[in-house]
């Protein structure tokens, strides 16, 4: 962890001091809508507690995570049709935000291989 968690933005956004659009919570996950839609269903589920990438987190907590994602594919109604899920990791995995997070992506085809 290179970012206390009093700075990181995912944590501002757990503690309620800044506005997101939950679509779910569990007690350790909380599922938002991204800011920046890159699909009709563009969805972040993230830990509550503070972890910078997915190599950081248990295997329990990390399988919270990817239920959550789940549960958030099927309110969205994209179970069936399919959807993605995404952890960007790193520099060159394109991650921006040091709080690991797991973009749910759905509601329409999407192209492989990412750029
Ligand atoms: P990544 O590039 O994988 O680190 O994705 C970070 C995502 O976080 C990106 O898709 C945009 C989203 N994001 C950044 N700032 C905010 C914010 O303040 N609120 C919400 N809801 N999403 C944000």
């Amino acid at each position: 962890m290179t970012q206390s968690a009093s700075a990181c933005l995912f944590c501002r956004i757990v503690a309620g001091e800044i506005p997101a659009t939950v679509v779910t919570e569990t007690d350790t996950t909380l599922a938002f809508r991204d800011i920046d839609p890159k699909a009709p269903t563009h969805v972040l589920v993230i830990p509550k507690e503070h972890h910078r990438a997915i190599g950081d987190v248990d295997p329990v907590l990390a399988g919270q995570i990817l239920a959550t994602a789940h549960q958030v594919a099927k309110s969205e109604g994209v179970d069936e049709s399919g959807y993605r899920l995404v952890f960007n990791t790193g520099e060159h995995g394109g991650q921006t935000v040091f709080h690991v997070h797991c973009h749910v992506l759905g509601g329409r085809g999407l192209t492989w291989p990412p750029g």
